[in-house]
C-alpha cells in the first residue's frame, strides 16, 4: 500500500503533492513502483496534528480520488469521518482506512452501505487523538489491549453483515503509543496474525524506526532504507498489507528477503 498524503502537513511527505495533478503523477509513481493499494488521505494524523474540517478534507481528497478512479488502481481512503467516506464512495474506492478503528457512530451508521458494496475496511487502534495521543499513553497489557480492542472492532463488523476477509486490522504504530509499546506490538506480529483476519502494518517513515535505527534525529526520507527493513519482519511476521512510501525500496527488499531466506 503506497502513501498519497495530500495534505500541507503530513509528517513526511506533506505539502508534496500540492495540486489534483501532482498528486495523480505521485499515485501513477506508486502504482509503477508495485504499490497494488493506493492510501489517499486529506488529513495529517501526526502527533500534535490540529484536526481539519469535513469541508476541508473532502476538498483535498475528492477530485483526487474522482482522477484516480477510472485509472484501475485499488483506492483506499484514508478518513475516520463519514462524511467524508460517503462522498468518496459515491466516487469509488475499495476500501475505507479508518484510524479510529470503525468507533464513531456516523461511521457505523454507514455499515449496511459499506457492506453492499463489499468494502474492505481497515480497522486501526489508536488512544487518544492525534492532538494528544502522544501526551501519557499507557497501558497495563498493550498487546492484549490493542490486539483485543482489533478482535472486538472486527466482530462488531461481522455482525453487521462483513466478511471477515474484507477486514484488515492494524495495531496503529506510534498512535498513543511509546516506543517500548511499538515494539511490544511489533514483536506481537506474529501471534496476531494466526488469527482469522489480515494484517496491515504501517511503521513507515515513523518515529519508531528512527529510535530503532538508533538515530533517533534523521529526518523522515533518510529512514526509508530502516523502513524496509521493517516491512520484510512484518511480512516475516505475517502482517499482509504493508503501508509505505518508498514503494520500490520496499518491494526490492522484499523481494530479497524472499530470494535468499531459508525456507521456513
Ligand atoms: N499511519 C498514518 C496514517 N494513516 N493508517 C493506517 N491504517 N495505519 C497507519 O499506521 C497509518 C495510517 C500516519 O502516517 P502518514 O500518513 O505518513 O502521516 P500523516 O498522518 O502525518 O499524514
Amino acid at each position: 500500500m503506497g502513501v498519497l498524503n495530500v495534505t500541507p502537513d503530513s509528517f513526511s511527505d506533506g505539502g508534496l503533492v500540492a495540486s489534483v495533478d501532482a498528486a495523480v503523477a505521485r499515485a501513477a509513481e506508486l502504482h509503477r513502483a508495485g504499490a497494488d493499494i493506493i492510501d489517499v488521505g486529506g488529513e495529517s494524523t501526526r502527533p500534535g496534528a490540529a484536526p481539519v474540517s469535513p469541508d476541508e478534507e473532502r476538498r483535498r481528497v475528492l477530485p483526487v480520488l474522482r482522477e484516480l478512479q477510472p485509472l484501475g488502481m485499488v483506492l483506499s481512503l484514508d478518513s475516520r469521518r463519514a462524511e467524508v467516506v460517503e462522498p468518496a464512495l459515491d466516487v469509488g474506492i475499495d476500501l475505507v482506512n479508518d484510524v479510529d478503528g470503525f468507533r464513531s457512530s456516523a461511521m457505523q451508521r454507514l455499515l449496511p452501505r459499506l457492506v453492499a458494496e463489499g468494502q474492505g475496511l481497515c480497522v486501526m487502534h489508536m488512544q487518544g487523538s492525534p492532538s494528544t495521543m502522544q501526551a501519557s499513553p499507557h497501558y497495563a497489557d498493550v498487546c492484549g489491549e490493542v490486539y483485543g480492542f482489533l478482535r472486538g472492532q472486527a466482530e462488531m463488523l461481522e455482525a453487521a453483515g462483513v466478511d471477515p476477509q474484507s477486514v484488515l486490522l492494524d495495531p496503529g504504530f506510534g498512535f498513543g503509543k511509546t516506543y517500548t509499546h511499538n515494539q511490544t506490538l511489533f514483536r506481537g506480529l506474529s501471534s496476531a496474525a494466526q488469527g482469522p483476519h489480515a494484517i496491515l502494518v504501517g511503521v513507515s517513515r515513523k518515529r519508531m524506526i528512527a529510535e530503532a535505527m538508533g538515530q533517533p534525529d534523521s529526518a523522515p526520507a533518510q529512514r526509508d532504507a530502516a523502513s524496509a527493513v521493517a516491512a520484510v519482519l512484518a511480512a516475516q511476521s505475517g502482517a499482509s498489507v504493508l503501508r509505505v512510501h518508498d514503494v520500490a525500496g520496499t518491494l526490492a527488499a522484499l523481494r530479497l528477503a524472499a530470494a535468499l531466506a531459508a525456507p521456513v
